[in-house]
């Protein structure tokens, strides 16, 4: 019988892929018997209400007179070293190496050997902050005293050993959908709400961050719109929310676009819309692109960052270059313009998420790390024995 663990998870708990893969991570942990403790300054916005085998730790930050800026990174440390004595944690998961890797870092040396840090990147930290040269240093520190390292992309993989000079081994680790969740659902309810009068469906999912390019989700909109009666569906919201409302105002084309701000559960959501829209800059993976596959949704994107791994060009979506909203535009006119291309787009995708990025496949990809790191060090101890 395999042993079950204790395991401690860290991350960002509010809105964000990290956030997302992290939760389902441990709900899925769970499931298979393994206690989970999260440990994060607010519950996890998938959480939601009581799960067995999941625990949840709050981090407080001291209010100290002292203090100009509460340090949360401090209190985050003590609460991990905390956690891990009094549940025995096997394995602390941290998600983000900054600040988590390095918390996770000094919560190990306030433990002692036994505990063991696992790292994955999930790509802002490597691809944004590593540009600061402070920053690069405690970054690299955090990856080079974890016990394993994981990236959500070989193209993450890649960019963390060129920009911050890493040779560690690094294991890819994808992104994942949980299949009983993630597939095409009955959304005739939504698409009268949408698009009453049976227009196309475009949708764009994200935190309006500016390497987003809402911007182009608008403009590849307008373009598709002008020859193909069409809504714009968008979910989440940002820095950008208030300048894309604008630009939408001035095209004339408020009625036809629909902001939906915040939404907890997409799933749903998402088998609505017949494309995906995600013209990003930069993405470590994409994870709505491959939400919106499990519901047999297309998306048409950037080639750019770890995308092309998630979306198979010609097969699953098409991609162009960064800011080339004339082709992503024409992909989209192309494929709502033809339905037997469209359906069996649309079965590639589900066939693809389901095979490639299904939870059991990566579960077990993560339980064997974990495993790993933890044989590993019993190993060393028989050798110096
Ligand atoms: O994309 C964001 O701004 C949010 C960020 C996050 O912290 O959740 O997303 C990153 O991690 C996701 C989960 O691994 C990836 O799917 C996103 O591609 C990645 N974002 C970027 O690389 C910009």
């Amino acid at each position: 019988m395999k042993q079950r663990l204790n395991i401690g998870i860290t991350c960002y708990p509010s809105l964000g892929g990290s956030g997302v893969v992290a939760t389902e991570l441990g709900k899925l942990l769970a499931e298979l018997g393994h206690s989970v403790h999260f440990i994060t300054h607010s519950m996890p916005f998938r959480l939601g209400g009581y799960h067995k085998n999941i625990y949840y730790h709050e981090v407080e930050t001291t209010d100290y007179h002292a203090f100009k800026y509460p340090p949360y990174d401090l209190s985050l440390a003590a609460k991990m070293a905390q956690v891990a004595k009094m549940q025995n944690l096997d394995i602390l998961h941290v998600h983000y190496a900054i600040p988590h890797a390095v918390c996770a870092y000094i919560a190990k040396g306030m433990v002692g050997g036994s505990l063991k840090v696992v790292t994955t990147l999930h790509g802002t930290d490597i691809t944004i902050l590593a540009q600061d040269e402070s920053m690069s240093d405690l970054i690299r520190l955090g990856i080079n005293n974890s016990d394993a390292v994981t990236a959500v992309s070989l193209d993450l993989i890649r960019e963390t050993r060129e920009r911050l000079n890493i040779t560690r081994d690094i294991d890819l680790t994808y992104n994942f959908v949980d299949k009983r969740v993630y597939y095409p659902r009955d959304c005739s309810k939504y698409r009268c709400d949408f698009a009453p009068r049976g227009e196309k469906i475009l949708m764009h999912v994200s935190n309006f961050r500016p390497v987003k390019r809402v911007g182009d989700v608008v403009d590849v909109f307008r373009r598709v719109n002008e020859k193909i009666p069409s809504r714009l569906v968008f979910i989440g919201e940002g820095p950008e929310m208030a300048r894309t409302m604008t630009r939408v105002k001035e095209m004339g084309l408020s009625e036809r676009v629909l902001f939906l701000g915040k939404q907890d559960e997409v799933a749903e959501l998402l088998s609505v819309a017949d494309i995906m829209l995600l013209p990003s800059e930069k993405e470590s993976f994409g994870l709505v692109a491959l939400e919106a596959m499990a519901c047999g949704v297309p998306t048409i994107g950037s080639m750019t960052g770890g995308i092309p791994e998630v979306v198979t060009h010609g097969e699953t979506g098409y991609l162009t270059e960064v800011g080339d909203t004339k082709a992503m535009a024409d992909f989209a006119l192309q494929l709502l313009g033809d339905n037997e291309l469209y359906e069996r787009m649309s079965k590639a995708c589900i066939h693809r998420a389901r095979n490639d990025f299904c939870n059991d496949l990566i579960m077990k990809q993560y339980e064997d790390i974990y495993f790993r790191v933890l044989n590993e060090c019993k190993e060393r101890v028989l050798s110096v024995e």
